[in-house]
């Protein structure tokens, strides 16, 4: 089984928590976009989702799934979203597809959020993946230089800007053995948007593709 065959296996087995007449959260990636194309056949059964980027957004009205903002549809019942690192605690690194602001915000206004990847994305301790924070364009070279000070290496993600105009600092170096405290360390510093850090709202189930099939973690 390929990694995109187990990204798709995990998005097929997120279908069965849908809750038919509930609007659906819906995050960002590659893994997402195999979890929207499969919700096809299951379109009449979602009143409206809350989408986590222009791309996801897009990906849905083509299915002619309707998109509504947080604002109006209030708390969601179950968020669906990838990752790009995850451990045992279901901690997640998030945004290397850049919408972690609006993923973060979704996430934490819905009551269940099923992560979905393929099984490389579950590793011992966080941190291979460089870490990506959203700044304030102002407040880039300051932002960086505490990341210095927290033992990372800060790099500008080239030619990028999230949907919220922003640009992101990818932070390289890190071994994130105390996920809690550095989210809370790097949220803090003064033009933060939002770091890629998902500790203290982990996923509520972790669904894994691989070769040896779809496993479910809490
Ligand atoms: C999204 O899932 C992003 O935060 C993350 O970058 C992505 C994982 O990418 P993929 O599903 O394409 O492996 O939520």
């Amino acid at each position: 089984m390929t990694q995109d065959e187990g990204k798709r296996e995990a998005a097929r087995a997120a279908l069965k928590y849908l809750r038919p007449g509930e609007p659906i959260g819906i995050g960002t990636g590659s893994t997402v976009n195999h979890f929207i194309d499969l919700l096809a056949p299951h379109k009449s059964d979602i009143p409206a989702a809350v989408s986590s980027s222009e791309a996801s957004t897009a990906r849905l009205k083509a299915l002619g799934i309707p998109v509504v903002d947080l604002n109006e549809a209030g708390s969601l019942s179950l968020y669906v979203d990838g990752a790009d690192e995850t451990n045992r605690h279901l901690q997640l690194i998030k945004g290397g597809g850049g919408a972690l602001t609006r993923e973060k915000i979704i996430a934490a206004a819905s009551r269940m959020f099923v992560c979905i990847a393929d099984e490389s994305k579950l590793v011992p301790a966080l941190g291979k993946f460089p870490l990506p924070v959203e700044v304030l364009p102002m407040a880039r070279s300051y932002v960086a230089r505490e990341i210095v000070k927290l033992g990372g290496q800060p790099e500008l993600r080239a030619g990028f800007t999230t949907d919220n105009g922003n640009p992101i600092l990818d932070i390289h170096g890190l071994r994130i053995e105390k996920p809690l405290e550095l989210e809370q360390q790097i949220s803090m510093i003064a033009g933060v948007v939002t770091v890629g850090l998902f500790a203290h709202r982990p996923a509520d189930l972790l669904i894994l593709g691989g070769p040896k099939g779809v496993q479910e973690l809490k």
